[in-house]
């Protein structure tokens, strides 16, 4: 197992200190990337204690540390799971082939373009977060919004290695892109849509856990299976960190759930106004932020049919999630996928698209499951608490703005509805602005060790083995 240099400026497992004109543009970088993270970043906490952990090596077991650190004080850096040897091409057209530790020329641009695009959604996260300290739960919840502000710098500087290490001067500009896009930003914005969306409060904190990062997983996942072998470490490396992201929005929509079937229950009622009068989450004000975030994540995946990820399947630039344990057929030449479309007449039909074309739904669909799967415990929860309400996953037709079903109005079903009785029931389906305004006002800061504030029920156990009522993180 490889170990972490965290002597150098840029504690790393790449052996940064032997490629001096790698550590220098590196180092180049650095101070920019700290500008951002200052400008950017939860910079109202720099001087702050926090509980965190930190990479100390890249094997599954023992990988992390945990410690008391100032945030600007985190030791980012680069590193990559240990190689496997011998690994060969996966999938695509090159299968069983030896894979690349360069990029080959002819793929460099399509390389790029989704290194660019990952890296763009790291920074861009922790843009949507930048304020939302101010209004924790709890200090639990508090050092865990950091914990995955500090690993999506990092994992920012994943790609960035990558670019830096790999596609030259193309990549240094890029990388200093990466930095400059924000957020929302009307000029420039982030890439990809669900990037722009603000994060004001902590229900859509959890929502964005719960939903965007399990597209991250995904993604990584695709990458990681990727014939370009030094991504495909660092993806790997990455998807470790990650889990804790989507654990942070499963547990904390579950904390909402358990809390409001609490209230529910003292209140002796399940009207949502009874609820509210309690300072709880009603159930259907989850249901539509659940309507909001899972929508916009599926628009993520792309394109239904998508020439582009054809390609990138073909030349095994970008695999399946698993692709090994999950799939037989790796070459997926000659056969195909059926996707629903719009039949042009109001109704939806299927259609069949050859499989490489449709990587981008296939990878939904394994997506659109895993999503269910956290539905169905809170849906558990709900019934032994003695209620009907269920919560659900709308239709991944409804309110897509990438791909077939593109501006199509549906109903939550999917079903294709007029734009008019879309715009009457819309309303109904998403966050309405007093529902932003209620979720708002609940969005009081609760910083006392081992206090939740009324709307989310205490974690089952803390960080690290330590009680949930340690202080981690020391505001004075
Ligand atoms: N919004 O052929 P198409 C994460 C663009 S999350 C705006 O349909 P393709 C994280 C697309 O870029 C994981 N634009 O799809 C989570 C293309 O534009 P160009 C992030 C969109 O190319 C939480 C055009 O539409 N990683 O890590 O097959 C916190 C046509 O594209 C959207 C990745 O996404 C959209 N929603 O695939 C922190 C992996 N969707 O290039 C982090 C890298 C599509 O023609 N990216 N477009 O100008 C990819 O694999 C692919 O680019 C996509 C789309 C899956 C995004």
């Amino acid at each position: 197992m490889s170990t972490i240099d965290y002597s150098e400026k840029i504690p790393n497992n790449v052996d940064l200190a032997n490629d001096k004109t790698l550590q220098r543009a590196l180092e180049h970088w650095q101070p920019r990337f700290l500008d951002w993270w200052r400008e950017m970043g939860p910079n109202d906490f720099a001087s702050v204690d926090v509980y965190l952990r930190t990479a100390v090596g890249v094997d599954a077991q023992g990988w992390a540390h945990y410690g008391t650190v100032k945030m600007p004080d985190y030791r980012w850096g680069i590193f990559l799971a240990d190689p496997i040897a011998d690994r060969t091409i996966g999938f695509g057209d090159s299968l069983g082939q030896p894979v690349w530790q360069q990029v080959p020329g002819e793929f460099r641009s399509q390389f790029r373009r989704l290194i660019v695009t990952q890296g763009d959604t790291e920074p861009a996260s922790v843009e949507q977060q930048h304020r939302l300290g101010h209004t924790c739960p709890s200090l639990y919840d508090l050092r865990n919004l950091f914990q995955i502000n500090v690993e999506e710098g990092r994992h920012l500087w994943a790609m960035v290695y990558i670019l830096h290490a790999y596609f030259g001067r193309d990549g240094r500009e890029e990388a200093g892109e990466l930095l400059a896009r924000h957020s929302g930003d009307v000029d420039k914005p982030r890439i990809l849509g669900t990037f722009n969306e603000p994060i004001e409060d902590w229900l859509s904190f959890f929502c964005f856990c719960y939903f965007t990062d399990r597209d991250g997983k995904f993604q990584l996942k695709s990458l990681a299976e990727s014939s370009f072998d030094p991504l495909a470490r660092t993806c790997r490396f990455m998807l470790t960190e990650e889990a804790h992201h989507m654990f942070v929005g499963e547990t904390g929509l579950g904390r909402i759930v358990r809390r409001t079937l609490e209230v529910m229950k003292e209140a002796g009622s399940d009207d949502p106004e009874a609820v509210r009068r309690q300072g709880a989450v009603d159930l259907p004000l989850l249901q539509r932020y659940l309507n909001f975030w899972f929508s916009s994540s599926l628009d993520l995946f792309g394109s239904e049919v998508s020439s582009n990820a054809a390609t990138t399947f073909a030349n095994g630039i970008k695999g399946r999630p698993d692709e090994m344990t999950q799939y037989q057929d790796h070459v997926c030449a000659d056969s195909t996928f059926e996707i629903e479309v719009p039949d042009g007449k109001g109704g939806v039909m299927k259609d069949a698209s050859p499989m490489r074309n449709a990587m981008n739904e296939v990878l939904r669909d394994a997506y659109i499951r895993d999503c269910e799967i956290g539905l169905k415990r809170w849906n558990m929860q709900i019934k032994r608490a003695g209620y009907k309400f269920e919560l659900k996953l709308p239709s991944s037709r409804f309110r897509r703005a990438i791909g077939a079903w593109a501006n199509v109005p549906t109903d939550l079903d999917g079903r294709p509805i007029d734009r008019e009785e879309l715009d009457r029931l819309m309303p109904g389906w998403l966050p309405s602005a007093s529902d932003k305004a209620f979720v708002r006002s609940l969005m009081q800061r609760v910083v006392e060790p081992g206090k939740m504030a009324a709307w989310i029920a205490p974690p089952d156990r803390g960080i690290n083995n330590l009680p949930v009522d340690y202080e981690y993180v020391r505001l004075s």
